[in-house]
């Protein structure tokens, strides 16, 4: 069941006064960056791209302040629709082995679908999550979960 509008507006408005002022940002980000938080809807789910580079597990745990949780990609259609977002930024999906090495598995819900860059996932010193649009290209790359990446949050069903 999708969450009532008024819980929707309060997660919107909630991630608005996070562009103005995030947790963890040292002064005000700026205007700019509070309206580059865009709710947006595709095939009846809504998500959130937050153009603030935070470590994979900030992303997660700020979406999930939210009610949403990191993306979850199902298909080739819901990829192309995200990247058509994601300009030339790289940006965190759910993905990551973080549990088990080698074990791929979504933060949040459950999808068989894998777009790998190709050569990916080589686990260069230590990558355990995933961001798409990695150097421009179209696919997947696994990275240090500690490194800052834009993110996009899905709702939670
Ligand atoms: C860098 C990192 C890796 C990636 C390789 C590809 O080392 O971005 O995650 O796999 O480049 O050459
Ligand atoms: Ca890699």
């Amino acid at each position: 069941m999708p969450k009532p509008l008024p819980a929707r507006l309060f997660a919107l408005a909630t991630a608005l006064l996070l562009g103005a002022c995030g947790p963890e940002d040292p002064e005000p980000a700026s205007a700019s960056e509070g309206q580059a938080r865009q709710p947006l809807m595709f095939n009846g789910h809504d998500y959130l791209f937050i153009r603030s580079a935070r470590s994979w597990w900030d992303a997660k745990a700020i979406c999930e302040s939210l009610g949403y949780g990191l993306v979850t990609v199902n298909d080739a259609s819901e990829a192309s629709w995200l990247r058509g977002f994601e300009g030339p930024h790289s940006w965190w999906l759910g993905y990551n082995d973080t549990q088990t090495e080698g074990v791929w598995r979504w933060s949040h819900g459950s999808s068989s679908y894998v777009q790998w860059q190709s050569g990916e996932p080589n686990n260069v010193g230590n990558e355990d999550c995933v961001h798409d649009n990695w150097s421009g290209r179209s696919g997947w790359n696994d990275y240090p979960c500690d490194l800052g990446q834009y993110f996009i949050c899905e709702a939670l069903p």
